[in-house]
């Protein structure tokens, strides 16, 4: 109920983001411009999008002609000046705290109150634990590598067979390689649920676990969604947690991919952006450890990995490669294998009923996950971003009842990218 009302408070304007601090006592002073406002952009053009990517805001999230950041007064004031429409919607520290239930937490420092149904890295890794125990022929959980604090990033297999490597097309899920896109992480453990438990019983899926190996990797930065959920509220986190020389922490795990790293102006040099691409390719262990399991699926000269979908929230877009320019066609990428990309990407689109596009009509990066799958790979890559299309805050932490719901809605999709595999 907090979160309906907050999406309306975040639709109806200026006057909610004065009700957010109405509860100050009458003597405060006037309400100010927050240090770190929530904004909604008005950028109807790629490149406008692209100029307030690159501005130094956080951005949130972008659908059609709005993007939705995080912004200094500062900031703010530069994309005014740049001619843009800034319209102010909360504080956003105010509305991390208000989303958390004001800081109060639920038993065993699991997700604030009333969100106990995602999973915490530690639920997830005990859930993909006994997964494995309960489906053993069909399934093997392993590690791609570890995270900067140490932790393991847990990849399982399924399949017919699963201890064996057959001659079946291999097909990749990755999710959570931002903090606070915890959707995504349910989003794979979704994944790994239904086509464990339904095998034997449901026909699809026991033809694609036998026909197929899938590989999920439910949490590629766990020190960032470990971060996100501590001290009791979600800290709107997006980074992995590799300290940088300034002092700063973190760098984007999704502009760090080795395949044009940093080439197109798609990302930042300066450690404090959201979008920081790091001191060099590949300096992440996150992104190393995904690099190197990409690697060591080409057998025999031959790339094993015939699909791939690296999940993000939120915006309800399916995209394809690449995001580094807005040519179609460019080196790397052919008319056939464009329109390839495109049509099972507007099949799946069709289906769970997202926008389909190419990722750079959204706005230009580089170093993502997707441009490195299919450049350094030719592997047919997409990117989800989930629910919800619009939101602010809550964009990233819908309450845990949207779990069953919104990671059901893309079973449709899923199976369309499994059967075009190979
Ligand atoms: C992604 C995609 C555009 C690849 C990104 O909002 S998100 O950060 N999930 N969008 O910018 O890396
Ligand atoms: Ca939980
Ligand atoms: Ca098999
Ligand atoms: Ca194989
Ligand atoms: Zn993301």
């Amino acid at each position: 109920m907090l979160t309906k009302r907050r999406v309306l408070a975040a639709a109806t304007g200026m006057a909610a983001a004065l009700a957010l601090v109405a509860g100050q006592p009458a003597t405060a002073q006037q309400p100010t411009v927050p240090d770190q406002g929530f904004y909604q952009v008005h950028a109807d053009t790629a490149a406008a999008r692209t100029s307030v990517a690159r501005s130094g805001v956080d951005v949130l999230g972008a659908r059609g002609d709005t993007v939705e950041v995080v912004a200094s007064p500062a900031q703010a004031g530069r994309l005014r000046d740049a001619g843009l429409a800034v319209t102010l919607r909360g504080d956003w520290r105010a509305m991390l705290a208000e989303r958390s239930g004001g800081g109060s937490r639920s038993a065993g420092a699991d997700f604030p109150a009333g969100d106990e149904g995602y999973h915490t890295y530690d639920e997830m890794v005990a859930t993909l634990r006994a997964t494995a125990a309960a489906h053993p022929d069909i399934t093997a959980l392993s590690s791609i590598g570890r995270s900067y604090e140490g932790r393991d990033i847990p990849i399982i297999k399924i399949s017919d067979d699963a201890a064996t490597d057959e001659d079946e097309p291999e097909v990749l899920f990755t999710c959570n390689i931002h903090a606070r896109e915890h959707l995504t992480a349910e989003m794979c453990l979704h994944l790994v649920d239904r086509f464990t438990s339904g095998y034997g019983s449901d026909p699809t899926v026991t033809d694609l676990v036998d026909s197929r190996e899938i590989y999920v990797v439910p949490i590629v930065n766990p020190d960032g969604a470990v971060y996100d959920i501590s001290g009791g509220q979600y800290q709107g986190w997006r980074k992995n947690r590799q300290p940088n020389p300034d002092g700063t922490v973190g760098t984007d795990l999704n502009r760090n991919f080795s395949y044009l790293w940093g080439c197109c102006d798609g990302s930042s040099t300066s450690p404090a952006a959201e979008d920081y691409r790091g001191p060099s390719a590949a300096s992440a262990p996150e992104v190393r450890a995904v690099q190197a399991f990409a690697d060591s699926r080409v057998v025999g000269g031959v790339q094993q990995l015939k699909a791939h979908i690296d999940f993000h929230s939120f915006a309800e877009l399916v995209l394809w490669p690449f995001g580094h320019t807005h040519d179609t066609v460019t080196d790397g990428m052919t008319q056939e294998e464009y329109d390839r990309l495109k049509s099972i990407g507007e099949q799946m689109a069709a289906s769970n009923g997202y926008t389909a596009e190419q990722s750079s009509t959204l706005y230009i990066t580089d170093g993502d996950m997707n441009d490195y799958m299919w450049g350094a790979h030719k592997v047919p890559t997409y990117c989800f971003e989930m629910y919800p299309s619009e939101g602010g805050i809550d964009g990233f932490y819908p309450p845990d009842e949207d779990i069953a719901p919104q990671t059901t809605r893309d079973d449709g999709a899923v199976d369309i990218l499994l059967r075009n595999a190979g």
